[in-house]
């Protein structure tokens, strides 16, 4: 183990939510990336989605096992650099290897320098029949056998071990696996594999874990098939789970899994505020943005965390707002960088940002086409900008002087997005937007001009 420092784990000492970003896992097997030739995350990508969680205030983030292809392998490695050029500013974040209950998969993970294993076998009878055929004291025995032997040579790699399809593995399935694993790990995994999971369930499950192994930290993991992957993980935080696993917008299998920002947004309304220690909830749209960037798509509209949300249409709507927000926003958006200064314009920005914001914020009739040959003008410019020039303000000039758009045609009072400042601020937006500059937290209340 030349690369994990056991103690690492052991001298962290967990805050009562942490959450588990998969996005670089789970997010990866989205069906929006399945074109691997139109839709995949670079490296680079990857690196800026990875800094951008550590910046967040994630600590375990959950990534392919080497063994999964070359390419994978190469990139665990340079995530790695990537989390280790942030311990100064950020602290250490724990990088999980999603494994197999596989020795080679295990060996090639420790190899790369993961500092966890997250250990997955298919439970419910479903998962075994169809994913490896073995009966569960098969899978119970191979489990103790590899974790026994990761406990004896790796004390200091944390283990956590899931049965794959938990809710639709009985109790006294699971209690078969589980009791021979439980003394050994560090958390135990519950995913809701194919989403059927919903709140009481959850209670019921997550009480009868915790009454029969009380030492041991719960995960759970859920998708969002029945809709109900956010109300099920509220309902995890409630019971006490710490370990909840999420994803950048929920991307994931199919429908998906919790949204991390969905997750922290609602935490933070029902005042769960002990649970939200340490997040830099004010990243939360920029995180959703860049990652709704990189997949070419806008964010979801169904994600709370969005300006979807604060976007008021019906005319009743939009007057009413323009008196006070309130009376059609009872959430705290802005909180959550829900604002137009947090839109992040920089030369990293991506077309669809530009075209995000051109239309969708500054109401520009703008086709596609138009706004890549917009954003390609605006890199090659940004950065000559003059100071108090804000990229804002080159986009729009661009826009209009450039490429001649036109703004849709509004009633005159109409202000459908009101943004709810409630300290007059100058404009924000800010060069270089991407994730390095989420790092500079004193920004959110820092005038900005042309560059920083
Ligand atoms: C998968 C399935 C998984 C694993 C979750 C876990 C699930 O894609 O391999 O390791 O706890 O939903 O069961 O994502
Ligand atoms: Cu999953």
């Amino acid at each position: 183990m030349d690369t994990t420092e056991p103690a690492r784990f052991a001298a962290y000492a967990p805050r009562p939510l942490e959450i588990i970003d998969s996005t670089l896992r789970e997010g990866q097997q989205t069906s929006l990336l399945h074109d691997h030739h139109k839709y995949f995350f670079t490296r680079g990508d990857k690196e800026d989605i990875l800094r951008a969680l550590i910046i967040y205030g994630v600590k375990f983030v959950e990534l392919f096992a080497p063994v999964v292809s070359e390419q994978e392998r190469e990139d665990f490695l340079a995530l790695k650099a990537v989390r280790d050029s942030l311990i100064t500013q950020k602290g250490y974040t724990f990088l999980l290897a999603h494994v197999r209950c596989h020795p080679r998969d295990v060996e090639l993970a420790l190899r790369a320098g993961a500092d966890g294993l997250n250990i997955y076998i298919g439970t419910s009878a479903e998962s075994r029949r169809h994913n490896h055929g073995h009966g569960l004291d098969r899978v119970a025995h191979e489990a103790r056998t590899l974790i026994e032997d990761i406990r004896r040579d790796y004390p200091g790699v944390i283990v956590r071990f899931s049965g794959e399809d938990a809710y639709r593995t009985t109790l006294d399935e699971q209690f078969a696996v589980y009791d021979a694993v439980a003394p050994l790990v560090d958390r135990l995994g519950l995913p809701d594999t194919v989403g059927v999971a919903t709140p009481a369930r959850v209670a019921e499950r997550v009480s009868a874990l915790r009454t029969r192994y009380p030492g041991v930290d719960l995960e759970a993991h859920f998708h969002n098939d029945r809709g109900l992957a956010l109300v099920n993980a509220l309902e995890a935080a409630r019971l006490g789970v710490r370990y909840l696993d999420t994803t950048v917008c929920g991307v994931g299998e199919r429908s998906g899994i919790t949204s991390v920002t969905a997750l922290l947004l609602n935490l933070h309304i029902e005042h769960a505020y002990d649970q939200l220690e340490g997040y830099h909830l004010r990243n939360s749209y920029p995180l959703n943005v860049m990652v709704a960037d990189k997949l070419k798509m806008l964010v979801p509209f169904q994600e709370p965390v969005s300006l979807t949300n604060r976007t008021h249409t019906a005319g009743v709507h939009q007057s009413a707002v323009l008196h006070g927000a309130e009376a059609y926003e009872a959430h705290p958006l802005d909180q959550f960088g829900v604002t137009e200064s947090e839109i992040l314009l920089g030369p990293l920005s991506g077309w669809n940002a530009v075209h995000y914001f051109l239309k969708e914020i500054r109401y520009y009739q703008v086709d596609e086409a138009t706004a890549k040959a917009i954003t390609a003008m605006f890199k090659a410019q940004v950065y000559g900008l003059a100071p108090g020039q804000s990229p804002e303000q080159l986009l729009v000039s661009l826009a209009e002087t450039e490429f001649g758009l036109a703004r849709l045609h509004l009633p005159p009072a109409a202000n459908p997005i009101v943004q709810r400042l409630d300290v007059p601020a100058p404009l924000r937006v800010r060069v270089g937007g991407l994730p390095a500059d989420l790092s500079v937290e004193a920004a959110d209340d820092r005038p900005v001009g042309g560059s920083e």
